[in-house]
């Protein structure tokens, strides 16, 4: 038994290896808990991020770290495969085919418990354990049978799917009996919580949408805006996407909608800029997205570009985080189009970036994220003509829905996301 009153469990531990040192890793999640984990004696449970690595707990940035290590085994069976090769497919509705490996599964087993025994000594007598996401869905049950003391919580960023999609899974029912440990599972969507309950209606669950750090997000100044406008050839239209290279996130669809409205001429001066951060890439389907992703924009620059004025600019690199506000900045229409997604931060940094009711976000209906931002241009990424609609609709928006959706994610940021969490727990 230890003595932190209030413990996150979660894959990764908020920081990176930056050469020879750590630095905090950016995100909303560290940036809602670090407060709540600096008040109550708090510490963070999680993996480092580097293979083979094992250390001693450390404390970074007022916040205590504990460091699980996983090996290539675990990294393999557990990460790539049962979590990102089984759970997130299957979850985001077959988007690609689940594969089902038995002995990926007894790895995310044998992982699940290194966290749940790593939380149970963190953890104070009564305190609270908060755990996060789809890695770590054994974890609950797992730590209370440990340690029955504990209150513990469940957040889900992913969607959960139908039942009928759920029922694929070899280890449902042992999923289900791991998140059974809990005593509130928090979900991004109605529809994500009521899946769930028809499986099971024992456990207290809740409906809280996660949402952005809204101090993180300023908006750019104008010469810097302007500097990159000019970079890509001051086009009337400036549109952008920034993503994980994952194929939940429809950037293909994108690509082809904008190919498509410039094929028909219905669009012309035009820039799109596609930052996308590597991710999972020895995941077979990941290298397939990212082949399908550069070959459509070598054929639209092809196609449409002009030698020193290309219409696709592309990074396939992670971006520093005060760049990317530039960006949301600059952009007249933002092209969010996942086939699915949890919630869709990027939607919310986007809209945070546009106080003035200026630029336009054309959403998926798929994205947790078109509950609150109903005033964005929706569309549905299956359907092509309905992608190129928004789009259109979006080069003429309404500075009304705009400055509607900005008060609404000012007000509805991450630190409320937690708060309403950890109260209802
Ligand atoms: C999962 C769920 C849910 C992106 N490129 C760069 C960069 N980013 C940042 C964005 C944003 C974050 O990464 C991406 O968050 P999303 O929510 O859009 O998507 P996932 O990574 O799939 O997240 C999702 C989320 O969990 C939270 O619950 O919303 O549905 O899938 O913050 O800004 N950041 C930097 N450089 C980049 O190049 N610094």
């Amino acid at each position: 038994m230890g003595d932190n009153e209030f413990v996150v469990v979660a894959n990764r531990l908020p920081v990176d290896k930056v050469e020879d040192h750590y630095e905090v890793s950016p995100g909303g999640l560290v940036a809602a808990l670090a407060p709540v984990l600096r008040a109550r004696e708090g510490c963070w449970v999680g993996w480092p991020g580097n293979i083979g690595e094992t250390l001693d707990p450390f404390e970074f940035g007022g916040i205590a770290l504990l460091p699980v290590s996983l090996d290539q085994d675990d990294f393999e069976g557990f990460y790539e495969g049962f979590s990102n090769s089984t759970l997130w497919p299957l979850y985001h509705d077959l988007i690609v085919q689940p594969e089902y490996n038995q002995e990926w599964w007894e790895r995310y087993v044998a992982v699940n418990r290194k966290f749940a025994e790593a939380a149970a000594e963190a953890a104070a007598e009564g305190a609270t354990v908060w755990v996060q996401d789809y890695q770590l869905q054994l974890v609950p049950g797992m730590l209370k049978a440990i340690r029955p003391d504990v209150t513990i919580g469940f957040f889900l960023h992913i969607p959960f799917p139908a039942p009928a999609l759920f029922q694929q899974l070899p280890w449902r029912n042992e999923i289900l009996e791991g998140l059974k440990g809990c005593d509130l599972i928090g979900f991004q969507r109605h529809t994500d919580e009521d899946n769930f309950r028809l499986l099971t209606e024992e456990i207290r669950t809740g409906t809280f949408p996660i949402s952005i750090d809204s101090g993180e997000i300023a908006v750019a100044p104008k010469a810097s805006t302007s500097r990159l406008r000019e970079a890509v050839g001051d086009p009337k239209h400036l549109l952008l996407g920034v993503d994980r290279m994952d194929y939940t996130k429809g950037i293909l669809q994108r690509l082809l909608a904008l190919e498509s409205l410039l094929d028909e001429g219905k669009l012309e001066d035009v820039a799109f800029v596609q930052l996308a951060t590597p991710s999972r890439e020895r995941i077979e389907h990941y290298r397939t997205t990212r082949r399908e992703v550069e070959e459509a924009i070598g054929r639209i620059n092809g196609r449409f570009g002009e030698v020193g004025r290309p219409i696709v600019h592309y990074v396939h690199r992670s971006i520093p985080k005060d760049q990317l506000g530039t960006y949301y900045s600059a952009a007249d229409i933002m092209l969010v189009t996942p086939f699915k997604d949890g919630m869709n931060l990027v939607a919310k940094e986007y809209v945070a970036a546009h106080p003035d009711g200026d630029g336009a976000l054309v959403l998926s209906e798929f994205a947790g994220a078109a509950v609150e931002l109903d005033q964005a241009y929706l569309c549905n990424p299956f359907d092509l003509e309905s992608v190129k609609a928004a789009v259109m609709d979006a080069t003429d928006p309404d500075p009304a829905r705009m400055r509607h959706m900005h008060d609404w994610v000012m007000e509805h940021d991450v630190a409320a996301w937690a708060q309403s969490f950890l109260e209802e727990l």
